[in-house]
């Protein structure tokens, strides 16, 4: 249920907050695209089963879709999904799951086409090759009926959407019903089951709203929170910062909640450094792919067709020479010309334009140069705010791109994320297979009964908007039938009401028991305020974990630092105070990120190579070694030892070349 927004100022968190108890079948933790997704499919499944979800915000802008977006990134359409298992394997330097992208590429389609008929704008083609956007593509009928996309690239649809996660989150709330829903939620840590080993039984969090705790036995569970960004230092500075490309309230959460109860994580070493508009943060792909820009180098040339890109690219065979290079080695490009002594990097606009007005009367002209605009306004109005300050006509002046700190997350260009379950299917792998009592459960954690989709499912990137949601559904249907299969299991709790209720208002009875020590309410030797902690996490990632500080390279020596920093933050976080509702949400956050950058830094520390140039370099191992290291790296946190464990997992190559 929706609640209405904050009255003036934040909300004040008191020492004891009302308990609310529920017990469920299925709880889904998320509202973006994967929990939208598995939020309409499940009550066809398990209509008759208590379902719930919390998301932390308000789902019809919560996630990365928030803002809106001006592209569906994955729509097979009239390509294959064996195609579609190419073009991620390459992207993501070979290593990936072949099982979950090629079932994901079965079903990906079917969730677009639901997107149209709850009312998205799909832009169309006509048959004399025109581009039409918006309404009056309409005309063209639906893309279930055949009608043609406008592609930016092979497997980009243009749409206009600046209200596309209202348009989701609706369909997946008139599904599960309004009451079955919890808004403004955080959901701070999972439950393992008293009575039996590795089995999830529960989550505990708290409302952003108002003083209440929720504690939520559930016999399955998904977990879709995104994945996370303001884990290093953003180029924002001032008042914008903070400002970043990936969206402020995708805290780590998936990661360092079912790391926590002993879920194997997989590939956290990669990340993703998108190259975007310098400061604003605005999308490159439409530019690239449908304006067909190209970006030069402060020299005012296309650098990536020089003679010394082409032999950088070969030292990253046969991905690096592949016909599309994969996004990480663009990056290495535009990194490499900048060292060199050849930046800033320019996307040149007016080139693109220009070149498209040829064949264009004026109006068409205004029009494309307005279709410019939207593609920002749609999807990262800050953007065209900036272009606006800084009088910038892209048809006049070009402007400047540049790879942003990095970001960790499982369904864009990154692939960091749980190990799960792939379909069981003749042709999946054993070992690529969760089994729970002899039965497989596609996109299952290692931890039996929990499951994830979107962003935490590892080793699958490129699932995009479209491809998270219909991997939601696919968990929906999972988690059904685990449910019906285990229907006598009853979750029973570890530890008591009190006692969570004491590890989720930690930081509030810390703040009220110590501030009245001193004046400035944010300086206490009894406390640090959640703020404190996020400049010190991001001091120390920024200057030794491959932060934009140092071009993204780091070293051997520079990551025992920043783990041993990392620990202390960890200890420390025991002592952080939150005076009121907004800040109780920032401890549980910066909690949820250092745990998640720990991750990711233990990954790189164990992969000794370069696999992912252009996203981060460790500079005593550069260069891919694939003779040593063409596997995943997977980790497994014990709860029980409070031990980390880092180990390879076996790659196996199931689509051909
Ligand atoms: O321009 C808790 N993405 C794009 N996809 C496309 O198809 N086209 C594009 O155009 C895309 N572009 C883009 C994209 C992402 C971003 C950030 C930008 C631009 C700026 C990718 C997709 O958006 C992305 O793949 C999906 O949204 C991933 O879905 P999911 O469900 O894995 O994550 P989510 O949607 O962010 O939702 C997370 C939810 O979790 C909630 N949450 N709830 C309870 N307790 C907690 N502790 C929680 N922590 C988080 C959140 O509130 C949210 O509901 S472009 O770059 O190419
Ligand atoms: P972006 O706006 O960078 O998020 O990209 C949107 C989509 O376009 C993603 O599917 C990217 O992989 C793809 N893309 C962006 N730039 C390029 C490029 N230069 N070449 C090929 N694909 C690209």
């Amino acid at each position: 249920m929706a609640l209405p927004n904050k009255p003036l100022g934040e909300l004040k968190a008191v020492r004891d907050p009302e308990v609310d108890e529920r017990e469920v079948d299925i709880l889904i933790v998320g509202g973006g695209m994967a929990a939208c997704g598995t939020a309409f499919e499940i009550k066809k499944w398990a209509g008759d089963k208590k379902i719930l979800l919390c998301d932390k915000a308000a789902m019809e802008r919560s996630g990365a879709v928030a803002q809106g977006l001006s592209a569906i990134n994955t729509y097979i359409g009239s390509n294959t999904p064996d195609d579609y298992v190419r073009m991620v394997r390459n992207d993501l330097m070979g290593l990936v799951r072949e099982d979950l992208i090629f079932d994901l590429g079965n079903h990906v389609d079917d969730s677009v086409h639901l997107f149209e008929e709850w009312g998205l704008p799909v832009w169309k083609k006509t048959e004399d090759g025109k581009n039409l956007d918006g309404k009056k593509g309409l005309k063209q009928g639906t893309l279930k009926a055949g009608a043609t996309p406008v592609r930016t690239g092979k497997w980009q649809i243009m749409i206009n959407g600046e209200s596309y996660k209202r348009i989701v989150a609706e369909a997946a709330k008139l599904a599960l019903g309004e009451d079955n829903i919890i808004e403004r939620c955080f959901i701070v840590e999972l439950l393992l089951d008293a009575n039996e080993e590795n089995r999830i039984a529960g989550a505990v969090g708290f409302s952003v709203r108002e003083n209440k705790v929720y504690i939520i036995k559930a016999k399955t569970m998904m977990v879709a929170c995104g994945g996370a960004v303001n884990i290093y230092q953003p180029r924002s500075v001032g008042e914008g910062k903070g400002r970043a490309w990936y969206p402020v309230w995708n805290a780590g959460s998936t990661y360092t909640m079912c790391m926590k109860v002993g879920a194997e994580l997989s590939m956290m070493e990669n990340r993703f450094t998108p190259a975007r508009f310098k400061d604003g943060y605005g999308p490159v792909g439409a530019w690239f792919l449908l304006f067909k820009a190209k970006a030069l180098n402060g020299l005012g040339e296309n650098f990536a067709a020089s003679d010394a890109a082409k032999a950088e690219l070969e030292k990253y065979a046969p991905y690096g020479t592949a016909a599309i290079t994969p996004t990480c080695l663009r990056n290495h490009l535009m990194l490499f010309e900048m060292k060199e002594g050849r930046g800033p990097i320019l996307m040149d606009t007016v080139t693109a334009l220009a070149t498209l007005g040829e064949t264009m009367d004026k109006k068409e002209l205004k029009h494309l140069e307005s279709e410019a605009w939207e593609d920002f306004l749609d999807m990262t109005c800050g953007q065209a705010n900036l272009w606006c300050a800084q009088n910038c006509e892209p048809e006049k002046k070009n402007s400047e791109i540049m790879p942003t700190e990095p970001y960790l997350l499982g369904s864009h260009s990154g692939c960091c994320g749980l190990w799960t379950s792939g379909p069981d299917f003749d042709w999946v792998p054993e070992a690529y297979k969760i089994k729970y009592k002899d039965k497989v459960y596609n996109r299952m954690t290692t931890v039996n009964g929990l499951f994830t989709s979107g962003d935490g499912v590892g080793c699958s990137g490129h699932k995009f908007s479209s491809g998270s949601h219909a991997e939601g559904r696919m968990a929906a249907k999972s988690m059904a039938r685990f449910v019906r299969d285990n229907a006598d299991f009853v979750p029973t709790l570890k530890q008591t009401k009190e006692e969570l209720v004491d590890l989720v208002y930690k930081p509030v009875r810390t703040f009220l028991d110590n501030c009245e020590y001193t004046t400035a309410v944010n300086i206490n030797p009894y406390y640090i305020k959640p703020e404190g902690m996020m400049y010190r996490l991001m001091k120390a990632t920024h200057e030794y974990g491959a932060g934009t500080a140092t071009f993204y390279q780091t070293s051997s020596k520079m990551l025992e630092v920043v783990m041993d920093l990392l620990a202390t933050m960890r200890e420390d976080c025991e002592k952080m105070a939150a005076g009121d509702l907004h800040e109780l949400m920032r401890a549980w956050e910066i909690e949820h990120r250092i745990w998640t950058v720990e991750s990711h830094l233990r990954h790189i520390q164990y992969r000794k190579e370069t696999r992912y140039p252009g996203f981060y370099y460790q500079a005593d191992y550069p260069g891919q070694d694939d003779e040593n290291w063409f596997c995943f790296v997977n980790s497994k946190f014990d709860p029980a030892k409070k031990e980390w464990d880092v180990f390879k997992k076996e790659y196996i190559k199931i689509i051909p070349d």
